[in-house]
């Protein structure tokens, strides 16, 4: 039977993150070190693994039918063979310019003339085109953080995620050129057959995506503190009230937002909730 073909990144940061999704989406396969492809055991999926900057062009060439990279790498190339079909919420961080920190930056008016480093050419001068800006692009292909030091550059465009690497090199940034994260992206003249299983594996993907975007949560409540809890937990439709065997007290169970789980248990204990138990939700499908 045919497969749908996937790039993943060998070796790097979305690797394992790419790797792990596919497993929370219940695909399994063995991505040994040095390996080349692997076979997905219980899903139609045959994997390449291969340098994110050639994921791209793999997949516009048709060698992959899709991959994922960082929003940065697509960028870059451009191609309008590939189409984004869906981000994926990790390998969050975002290309920006920094200058040294002695470097007296007031606005982008400063970077006229200025020499600046980067792997990211195409995007650069795209963005100072834009801002209409005249500046020497320097492509160069690693450690673009330590071109101002040596000499080579007057400034730099680079990924940033902590900032860590420009504080500890000197650097400050002060323009954000574009934020990225992981997407998946296709082939856009796929066929039929593998639209199929790629629009599969998207759903498992927003499934996973949104169990963990989720907590389910029980906990009891005196009944005439229904309505009001109720109020705060209205979950994916309404949530489950079911009585419990002491009079006077129900049990609701519902699902809320992770990133407001404190905020809303404070205010279910402030409603007299006890015997909170919050539990993390493997998938969820609305
Ligand atoms: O070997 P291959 O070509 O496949 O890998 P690579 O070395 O080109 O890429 P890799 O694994 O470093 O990054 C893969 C993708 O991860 C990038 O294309 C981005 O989409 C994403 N990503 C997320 C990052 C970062 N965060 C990041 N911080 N990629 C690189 N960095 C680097 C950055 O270049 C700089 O050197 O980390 C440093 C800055 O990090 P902070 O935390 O100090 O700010
Ligand atoms: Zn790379």
């Amino acid at each position: 039977m045919r497969k749908l073909k996937m790039a993943l990144q060998k070796s790097g940061r979305l690797s394992e993150p790419s790797a792990e999704l596919l497993r929370d989406c219940g695909i399994y396969f063995s991505n040994g070190f040095g390996k080349l492809k692997s076979e997905a055991e219980n899903f139609p999926l045959e994997i390449f693994f291969l340098r994110d900057d050639d994921i791209p062009e793999y997949v516009a060439d048709g060698v992959a039918d899709a991959g994922i990279v960082g929003e940065n790498v697509l960028a870059e190339k451009s191609d309008k063979r590939i189409k984004v079909v869906e981000k994926l919420g990790f390998g969050r961080c975002r290309l920006s310019i920094a200058v040294p920190k002695t470097f007296s930056y007031e606005s982008i008016l400063d970077l006229q003339g200025k020499r600046i480093a980067t792997t990211y050419p195409r995007i650069l001068d795209r963005f100072l085109r834009m801002k209409e800006i005249e500046a020497e692009i320097h492509t160069i292909s690693g450690s673009v953080e330590i071109a101002p030091s040596i000499g080579l550059a007057d400034a730099v465009c680079d990924l940033v995620s902590s900032g860590s690497t420009l504080f500890t090199n000197g650097l400050k940034e002060v323009e954000v050129v574009m934020n990225s994260e992981a997407v998946m992206i296709a082939r856009a003249d796929m066929d039929n057959f593998l639209c199929k299983i790629l629009e599969k594996l998207i759903f498992r993907i927003r499934a996973v995506r949104q169990a963990k975007e989720n907590k389910y949560i029980l906990l009891n409540v005196p009944n005439d503190k229904l309505e009001s809890v109720c109020r705060l937990i209205p979950g994916m439709k309404s949530p489950t009230v079911m009585p419990l065997a002491k009079p006077g007290w129900s049990s609701v169970h519902s699902v809320i937002a992770a990133e407001d789980f404190w905020e809303v248990v404070e205010k279910l204990k402030n409603e007299g909730a006890e015997g909170i138990l919050v539990i993390s939700i493997d998938q969820m499908i609305r």
